[in-house]
């Protein structure tokens, strides 16, 4: 998933907090939970049926005081030095300016040059500085872990290194009116020499593209009785590529010799325009062997049982 990527070295740092603390809190639930477990066996009333009186323990008392205290130090110190480490932008970082609205944002470079979408060149640092011309924003890039309220009385700044080629996500994480879940944008982190040709290269210098961007599965053009049979709920129980599911595979079926049960009896049919409209329309009139008679009657108009024969025809 896009959001997972640990895409810039603020990402990277965040995450080691995150799993120290998270990895902390994990082994001190197992340690309690099995002690508490152990102890009310140990001492339940049937085997302890007396309570004893215990006097302090200096040594054990010191130990859980000061145990505990370097544990939380040491989670205070880590998450204290990655904060400020991801609040203070280096002095060489670019300077972008970035603008929220409802319900779009944008962004404008050092050299005045504007766009969408974030450009961002690979293993340089770069700062944002954050306004909104309206509501409260807030502008986050779950890949870069990186996020800031834009809100309408001052700039709010953060910055970032990109360490990974690709195209990111960028959500508003603030409720802002109707259209909030559309606020969407992209970081695009693309090798420095393409930012700096999209910089420097004029009005109409074209976009640099995501060079190592994930690769976009591309969905085949979906055949329109292929989506119709996906809605009607045809294909949960039939395939169109020869793997048997529920129901048998509408591959090579028609033109195909077919052993059926007709009220019970064993006959074999030829598959043809016909047998497709019956088997459809009134499935437990010839139910095939070897398969349940559980396919329910879906109701069809005229034109989509046409479509979806057709298709059937089609499919060697
Ligand atoms: C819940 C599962 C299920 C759904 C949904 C379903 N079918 Fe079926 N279908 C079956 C089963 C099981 C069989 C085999 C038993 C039978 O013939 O009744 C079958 C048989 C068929 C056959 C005959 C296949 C052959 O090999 O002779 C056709 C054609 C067919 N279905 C088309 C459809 C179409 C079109 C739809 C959607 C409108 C559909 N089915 C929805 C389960 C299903
Ligand atoms: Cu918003």
């Amino acid at each position: 998933m896009d959001w997972m990527k640990q895409a810039s070295i603020s990402a990277q740092k965040s995450d080691a907090v995150f799993f120290y603390v998270f990895g902390l809190s994990v082994a001190f639930l197992l340690f309690i939970t099995v002690l508490m477990i152990y102890f009310v066996i140990r001492y339940s009333r049937k085997r302890h049926p007396k309570a004893e009186q215990i006097e302090g323990h200096m040594g054990l008392e010191v130990l859980w005081t000061v145990i505990p205290l370097l544990l939380f130090l040491s989670i205070f110190y880590y998450g204290w030095t990655n904060y400020e480490y991801m609040r203070q932008a280096p002095r060489d970082a670019m300077e972008v300016k970035v603008t929220a609205r409802q319900w779009a944002w944008s962004f404008q470079y050092p050299n005045g040059k504007q766009s969408k979408v974030l450009y961002a060149p690979l293993n340089k640092p770069m700062k944002l500085e954050v306004r909104t011309l309206d509501v409260i924003h807030g502008f986050f890039v779950p890949a870069f872990r990186l996020k800031i309220d834009a809100v309408p009385t001052h700039a709010n700044t953060t910055w970032f290194q990109a360490t990974r080629l690709g195209s990111y996500d960028i959500e508003c994480t603030v409720i802002c009116g109707v259209d909030h879940s559309l606020m969407l944008s992209k970081v695009i982190v693309v090798p420095e020499a393409a930012f700096k040709a999209w910089y420097f290269g004029g009005e109409d210098a074209p976009a640099p593209q995501p060079v190592a961007a994930p690769p976009q599965p591309v969905a085949p053009a979906l055949h329109p009785a292929v989506a119709l049979m996906t809605a009607k709920g045809c294909l949960a129980c039939h395939s169109v590529d020869g793997k048997p599911m529920v129901g048998p595979t509408f591959k090579g079926l028609f033109g195909k010799r077919e052993a059926v049960l007709v009220a019970g009896a064993a006959r074999t049919v030829t598959v043809d325009d016909a047998y497709l409209r019956q088997a459809i329309q009134a499935p437990m009139k010839s139910v095939v062997r070897g398969y349940p008679p559980s396919m329910p009657v879906t109701p069809l108009a005229a034109k989509e049982l046409d479509e979806i024969v057709g298709y059937l025809k089609t499919l060697k």
